[in-house]
């Protein structure tokens, strides 16, 4: 224990957590050793308060941004024709039609979830953040941060929009409030898992769908300037389909969200689809791109106005791993598609990308080739696929060519120029690293096998080092606190597909039974401080050392949430009180840390 402690420490010396900004008062004590303490017994002794008198700055209020023409020119730009309603979730519900509202509830019958048992059923009005709740925690020690001079001197870290600290989050709850219609991803927290201890309430999740005021009233109140979140597709469209009805509650929810953002100075970062598609339209059917086309130009219509950054897909290469390669054709089509006319038609001046998930696979053994080839053939199945003809205008890499039996699509000399140069920076979601080496029986002989069960990839990956250390500390699940990689992942992306900058738009951490402890314990996230600022430092080092011109850094997330169907994989920098009826939101430790690492070593 005492040893644990002790390696908490140094390692906090090492990272230089704490800067001029959280300088205390002179040190008052007067004993200088205990054998003087002996001989003075009964002389003056003054104690000394360890503790931190630093409160958070609140950005300043009332942001006005403007990045495309506003909705009254840009209207003319929508189908004619098209039904503006709203949707109440009544299972008896009688009126008919393709879309009418028992088509809508008979939308809804394949999911059963428990009703709210809140006590509010509408947004609830935002309360000012108390002092009390705003002042840093202790930080006891103050060593001299290594690269902190480097980062001062350089004025490249200014962002697309600002600055580079940001969080992201994607909280509903309220799905089936307001004429929102069911998306695939429900059907998870839908699920009865009761052995797990899966939660089967995502009707609450965070409830951010109505606390979304004091979310957002919360961060500014930390000085957070960036806040990223997504749209639900369905909640705009809640039939999913091409030329089918709007859900005008829809649109003016996120309307507020994104007022709400300005009036308190964050300024917002808008993904398009989060892995929730309308329920029963799948990643390759060929109505995917145009339905997806369809919402997102009733909602940059109206929002592009008032945002800088779009991101038209979370993660499509997840999705294709999960879906079948057959579904990467359409989800570059879908991005392009929506790239095009927010440039060509909008004519937005905002940034639009498209966000990877990628924990880089590093060769287990890189002095054996078999190793490094298949941490390559990692990179290019994972990255490749999608990110080849989006930054290179290229077909996708020889490795994944050559495998017979993916099912990718052949890509024309036509779909090539139409995908290359669609996104206008490289967005990555690089939570930890991993090895790779080859399967069993040879990468080569399970490429010739469609039955392998490694097909198509036809690598193993592991967190064990050759010499059977893990890389680093373990999570809840997946990711491994491993910084030392994350310089070497940054590199990578920047060779191989040289955008002209990076945004790191997801990194977090849920350490092991966080949700077990008491919340005291959990607000005091050492953890996950260490994870953000160690892979922060490593960032750094990429961008002063390396060249690597990276623009933003989004931590996941802005507090606990319902991650696929579990509130004990705790990702957030906020912890949710939930047996409060209000769901009463704390910051945790992290959330200061990563805060102040951006004042102290960025400016
Ligand atoms: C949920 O609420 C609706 C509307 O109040 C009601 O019709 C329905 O029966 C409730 N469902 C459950 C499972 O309690
Ligand atoms: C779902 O919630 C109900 C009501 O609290 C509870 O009785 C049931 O056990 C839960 N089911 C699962 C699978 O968690
Ligand atoms: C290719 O498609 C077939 C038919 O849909 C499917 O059975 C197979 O699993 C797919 N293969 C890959 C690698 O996605
Ligand atoms: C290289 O790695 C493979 C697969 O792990 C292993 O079978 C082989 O013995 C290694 N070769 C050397 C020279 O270490
Ligand atoms: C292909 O893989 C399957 C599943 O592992 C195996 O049963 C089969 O024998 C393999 N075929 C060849 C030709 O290696
Ligand atoms: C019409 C249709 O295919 N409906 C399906 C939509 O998805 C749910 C959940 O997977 C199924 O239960 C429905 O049958």
């Amino acid at each position: 224990m005492i040893y644990l402690v002790t390696s908490v420490l140094t390692l906090c010396m090492t990272l230089g957590l704490s800067t001029a900004v959280l300088d205390r008062g002179p040190v008052t004590s007067t004993i200088e050793s205990y054998e003087d303490l002996a001989y003075k017994y009964g002389a003056p002794f003054s104690y000394t308060q360890e503790t931190s008198n630093f409160y958070a700055t609140a950005l300043p209020t009332g942001l006005s941004l403007s990045f495309a023409p506003k909705f009254a020119t840009l209207e003319s730009l929508l189908p004619r024709d098209v039904t503006y309603t709203t949707y109440n979730l009544d299972p008896s519900a009688t009126q008919p039609g393709r879309y009418g509202q028992s088509a809508f509830a008979e939308l809804w019958a394949p999911i059963k979830y428990r009703n709210s048992t809140l006590p509010f059923s509408t947004t609830v009005s935002p309360t000012p953040v108390p002092k009390s709740d705003l002042v840093f925690p202790l930080h006891s020690i103050k060593p001299v941060p290594r690269l902190a001079l480097l980062s001062r001197h350089v004025s490249s870290l200014k962002t697309l929009s600002g600055e580079l600290l940001a969080v992201h989050g994607r909280l509903r709850g309220g799905l089936m409030l307001e004429g929102r219609g069911p998306s695939s991803l429900d059907i998870i927290g839908a699920l009865p898992q009761p052995e797990t201890g899966y939660a089967n309430d995502s009707v609450i999740s965070a409830m951010h769908y109505l606390l979304y005021k004091q979310d957002i009233a919360r961060l500014a109140a930390l000085g957070v300037p960036h806040f990223s979140f997504s749209i639900s597709w369905t909640r705009i469209v809640p039939f999913g389909e091409e030329n089918s009805p709007i859900n005008e509650l829809g649109l003016r929810h996120y309307e507020d969200v994104i007022e709400t953002c300005l009036s308190y100075g964050v300024t917002p970062m808008v993904t398009l689809f989060h892995g929730d598609a309308p329920l029963n339209l799948s990643f390759d059917d060929p109505d995917f791109p145009d339905a997806f086309l369809y919402y997102a130009k009733q909602v940059m219509t109206r929002f592009a106005h008032r945002v800088p950054i779009w991101v038209t897909l979370n993660e499509p290469n997840l999705l294709v791993e999960r879906a079948g390669y057959g579904a990467n054709y359409n989800l570059l089509k879908a991005h392009a598609k929506v790239y095009h006319w927010y440039k060509d038609s909008l004519r937005g001046d905002g940034k639009v990308t498209v966000k990877f998930a990628n924990n880089i696979a590093i060769p287990q053994d890189p002095t054996n080739e078999t190793h490094v080839q298949a941490a390559l053939r990692y990179q290019e199945f994972s990255l490749g696929t999608l990110a080849n003809p989006i930054f290179l205008g290229k077909t996708y890499p020889k490795s994944v060519f050559n495998t017979a039996g993916t099912n990718l699509t052949i890509l024309s000399e036509e779909d090539l120029a139409f995908f290359k140069d669609t996104s206008d920076f490289l967005a990555i979601d690089p939570y930890t690293a991993q090895f790779a080496l080859p399967p069993p029986n040879g990468i080569e002989q399970c490429a010739r096998n469609s039955s392998d069960p490694n097909f198509p990839m036809c690598v193993v990956t592991t967190e064990l080092q050759a010499n059977n250390w893990l890389s680093g500390d373990a999570s809840g699940d997946y990711t491994y606190l491993n910084p030392q990689y994350f310089r070497q992942a940054l590199g990578y992306l920047w060779k191989t597909f040289r955008p002209s900058s990076i945004a790191i738009t997801e990194f977090g951490f849920n350490p092991f039974m966080e949700s077990a402890r008491d919340v005291n314990n959990q607000r005091y996230d050492i953890e996950r401080t260490l994870y953000i600022e160690s892979f922060l430092e490593e960032m750094l080092k990429a961008i002063h050392l390396d060249g690597v011109n990276v623009i933003a850094a989004f931590a996941w997330s802005i507090m606990d949430d319902n991650e696929f169907g579990s509130y004990e994989q705790q990702y957030g920098m906020q912890h949710i009180d939930r047996s409060s009826p209000v769901l009463e939101r704390a910051y945790k430790r992290s959330m200061f840390d990563f805060v102040d690492f951006f004042h102290s070593r960025i400016v």
